[in-house]
């Protein structure tokens, strides 16, 4: 797999929100090991031009296809990494560098999340008129959470419906959309009110919507608000100083009518009054591509796809969506569509003997749909794999468990306030006189004591432990549930250069060679001395510097957005405590040891090829992010 992705994709998407197809050369092709039951690949693309968005600034990614000579590339996700796009999905066939290709926007889905981002920008603007100071830090435009703006102003739900008002009345101006590409320093001048978190190496520009004051945003936005969909301005809700105004936007088209959260699912439904011919073009090639493949018996072909419900039908009906100056090519590319779909149905009668029925027995069975494990899981075992070339042994201890393994023999007495950093969950049980409360597990620390127990106080210990935390906490980097890994090493001799080695091989088996670990002075109560642990970043290796190329094509170095500073920081190291092996059993004066702790989930998404920057992803239950691994 290749770590570096200095490809300066050329977005086109932010010029042209409504291009739904074009074409564009492949500049790499990452596979990775992984190959299905049905010869596909899960690979990553990146293409000298892009018309797929990059999940970001609240929006979510687009999906799609991207059809070359020799394959087809269906893509599931899209982020952005250091000026470089990266298509993540499923390759069927095979695509190579310098391939030139055509890609297939899911328009459906994409203008969806235009309603909900445009329509998002309007709630915003309705606030500010109505509420003195309003001012927006954020807004979610459908990333696996209900649709919203957060204000760092108090709003009060009363005022809700004089929101919705707003809202309406600026739709029904019919206002415009209209973007522009400007350089920061351009920004200042004109005054624009900048957002803290302004990207670095993307390239910026300003939306205005109709004469309200334009602002920084790369998405993708509706034309006029005479498209907009019926929007509600559905709640407002306190978090601690900031307000959340929860918006809902309902397509009218919509058959299906779903209750409460609309945004989690873009489920083909139509988006209204136009369809291009691109799309056209694109939905007949799919039609025909899945006509190729199956295998159904030829009368249900012929029902399926010419038949008066059938597939062919069903697009012929979109021809009152396209533009009157459209109809005849429209006309054209349904007549090529229902004749070849009419000679593949009629080539596959002739080749069978129609009276007889036949059956094929040597034809290949259809494969079931298989899943695969969760990639934390995937992680969990990898990890397992490589300490256990190492002569570590992967050992369990409960995630319910007495305070007194959690903390207390982990020098951590009663009221020490150590303890307050674990924003621990106490479980409502009789305390025990010696073991004391019982605690959701709030790192895999707790397992130290009980592997020293285990082996009867009796080393060479090796252990890794991977299990379940538990922690009052829960943004883009914490969730309540994690996991972490711990390793414990015990025996006569270990110094930190044992520890620094071992780091340093788990650095090159789990991120690739060349990548580095370092350490640095920390406090942990049960490790003296105490480290955090950092691994050096793939995208700058370890340099906190990218390059790339700026408008004029001239060379620029630029701050890693990944890392920052050429760091990722995982988890925490140190030498065992004197204490702690005492509360094993173990006397210090004979042995020492070192002990390290980091999240499953912290180390995955710092993994080549990953971007993950939310890993409350992992628990959402959205298949279109987990099929991806
Ligand atoms: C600890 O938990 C120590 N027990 C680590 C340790 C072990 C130090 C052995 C010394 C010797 P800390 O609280 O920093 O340390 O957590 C370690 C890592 O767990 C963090 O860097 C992060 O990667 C992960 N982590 C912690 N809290 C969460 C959370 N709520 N969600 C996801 N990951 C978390």
């Amino acid at each position: 797999m290749t770590e570096k992705h200095t490809t300066q994709t050329n977005l086109l998407y932010l010029e042209d929100a409504y291009l739904q197809q074009t074409t564009a050369n492949i500049v790499e092709v990452i596979l990775d090991n992984k190959v299905r039951p049905d010869g596909s690949h899960s690979a990553s693309l990146i293409l000298d031009q892009t018309l797929f968005y990059p999940q970001g600034g609240g929006q979510p990614a687009d999906q799609g296809t991207v059809e070359g000579p020799n394959g087809t590339f269906e893509v599931t996700h899209v982020s952005y990494n250091g000026g470089s796009v990266l298509h993540k999905g499923t390759l069927r066939g095979n695509l190579k560098a310098g391939d030139t290709v055509t890609l297939n926007l899911d328009w459906n889905r994409r203008y969806q999340h235009m309603q909900w981002h445009t329509l998002g920008h309007i709630v915003d603007q309705a606030v500010k008129n109505t509420v003195k100071d309003a001012t927006s830090i954020d807004g979610n435009h459908g990333i696996g959470k209900k649709l919203s703006i957060t204000f760092t102003t108090k709003i009060s739900a009363d005022q809700k419906q004089q929101i919705q008002q707003e809202v309406e009345k600026i739709i029904a101006q019919n206002v415009s959309t209209t973007t522009e590409m400007v350089t920061k320093d351009e920004m200042i001048k004109r005054g624009v009110k900048l957002p803290f978190d302004l990207p670095s190496n993307k390239p910026l520009r300003l939306l205005q919507i109709g004469k309200f004051p334009p602002m920084p945003d790369g998405g993708t936005h509706l034309r006029q608000t005479n498209e907009a969909w019926p929007v509600q301005v559905s709640d407002i809700q306190q978090d601690g100083e900031n307000s959340l105004v929860y918006y809902t936007v309902e397509n009218p088209e919509s058959t299906k009518k779903s209750k409460g959260n609309k945004v989690s699912v873009a489920d083909g439904q139509k988006a209204p009054l136009f369809i291009s011919l691109t799309a056209l073009r694109r939905q007949s090639t799919d039609i025909r591509a899945e006509l190729s493949l199956d295998q159904s018996p030829v009368e249900e072909l012929t029902t399926k796809y010419l038949g008066k419900k059938g597939k062919f039908n069903e697009l012929a009906k979109e021809i009152r969506n396209v533009s009157p100056e459209d109809r005849k090519e429209a006309g054209q590319i349904l007549n090529e569509l229902k004749t070849a779909l009419e000679q593949h149905i009629q080539k596959l009668k002739d080749s069978q003997n129609t009276t007889v029925p036949w059956t094929d027995l040597t034809a290949p069975g259809q494969p079931p749909k298989l899943g695969h494990m969760h990639p934390v899981s995937q992680a969990m075992e990898e990890v397992t794999r490589i300490f256990e070339r190492i002569g570590f042994t992967r050992v369990r201890y409960p995630e319910v468990d007495w305070d007194h393994y959690v903390f207390e023999a982990l020098n951590m007495p009663p009221d020490h306030p150590a303890r307050d950093e674990w924003e621990t969950f106490f479980i409502e049980a009789p305390i025990d006189q010696k073991f004391g409360k019982v605690v959701l597990t709030t790192h895999t620390s707790n397992g130290q004591v009980r592997e020293m127990e285990r082996l009867n106080s009796t080393p060479p210990i090796r252990m890794i432990n991977i299990a379940r935390c538990y922690r009052r906490q829960q943004d883009a980097t914490h969730t309540q549930m994690f996991h972490q890994f711990e390793g414990l090493v015990v025996d006569k001799g270990i110094t930190i250069q044992h520890l620094k080695g071992t780091l340093d091989y788990f650095a090159q088996e789990f991120y690739g060679p060349g990548t580095k670990s370092r350490i640095r002075p920390f406090h942990f109560q049960f490790t003296e001395p105490s480290f955090e642990v950092d691994f050096s970043c793939h995208i700058c290796h370890g340099t906190g510097e990218v390059e790339q190329k700026d408008g004029k094509g001239e060379v620029q170095k630029t701050k890693c957005k990944f890392c920052k500073s050429g760091w990722h920081e995982v988890g925490g190291a140190g030498m065992v405590h004197p204490n702690v092996l005492k509360a094993g059993g173990i006397d210090p004066e004979e042995y020492t040891g070192f002990a390290f702790g980091w999240g499953v989930e912290r180390t995955y998404t710092l993994k080549p090829g990953l971007n993950i920057d939310d890993i409350r992803l992992f628990y959402s239950g959205e298949m279109r992010f987990l099929e991806q691994f």
